[in-house]
């Protein structure tokens, strides 16, 4: 267990455990980062399982807790930092939990299914496999992936359309857990979405956003590999 009074995030590279580096970055707290590089199939180091038994980042040890699941650590940092990052108003209280839960529970996992239906799609096979596995793929990415996608897209593009940040006019610690599946949706999605691609666009340039890339590299992963 970590001694230090300062938080220690256990970041893999290219992964969601950038927007804690973020968070803190936003805070502006001191933290120690270990980080851990992907191994050849892009998967976590077994390490990482010796510091949370899910073996997955981001992980934060804090106040003698080892925490997992990035909605929780956020939450948690958050309190922990007096509620910055947090609007206090009530309308924008809800959205800002709406969006640290919907991130993760709700945007994602489309995101997954498409990413899987690319996977099967570029699977090196016999060539009279081929067909089968193409088969497999336009299957979940018509009947569930793509319109799930352009549901949930297409609901968030309207959100940012009548505000500037998630929560409301100011930018909040909803818009850090945002970031992995708007980044994800622009890439894979098939929608225009200009609110999307604006606000992708001017949370990236915060200072704070630049630090904690700069510290903990690339955000992304290489774009075959998002949503991983
Ligand atoms: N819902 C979890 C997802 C955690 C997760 O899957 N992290 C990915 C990195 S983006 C990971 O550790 N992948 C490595 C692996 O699965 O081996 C969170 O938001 O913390």
């Amino acid at each position: 267990m970590n001694e230090s009074t300062h938080p220690v995030v256990h970041h893999l590279e290219h992964s969601r455990s950038l927007r804690v580096l973020w968070l803190l970055e936003e805070l502006g707290l001191p933290y120690e980062m270990k980080r851990y590089a992907r191994d050849k199939n892009f998967r976590a180091p077994p390490e990482l399982e010796a510091v949370h038994p899910l073996g997955r980042s981001p992980v934060v040890e804090v106040d003698g807790h080892v925490l997992a699941e990035s909605g929780a650590i956020i939450e948690y940092l958050v309190e922990r930092a007096g509620g910055q990052l947090q609007p206090q108003p009530p309308e924008e209280l809800l959205r800002y939990r709406f969006f640290l839960h919907y991130a993760e529970g709700s945007a994602m996992p489309p995101l997954l299914v498409q990413l899987l239906a690319d996977k099967i799609r570029s699977q090196k096979v016999p060539f009279f496999v081929k067909p089968i596995t193409r088969k497999i793929a336009d299957g979940l990415q018509q009947s569930f992936s793509g319109p799930a996608i352009a549901t949930h897209f297409g609901f968030v593009e309207s959100e940012l359309s009548k505000r500037p940040y998630f929560a409301g006019a100011g930018f909040s610690a909803a818009d850090i857990q945002m970031i992995y599946p708007v980044e994800a949706a622009l890439l894979r999605g098939k929608g225009e979405w200009p609110s999307l691609r604006a606000w992708r666009d001017r949370v990236r340039a915060r200072p704070a956003f630049q630090r904690a890339e700069s510290r903990g590299g690339p955000a992304m992963p290489p774009p075959q590999k998002l949503a991983e």
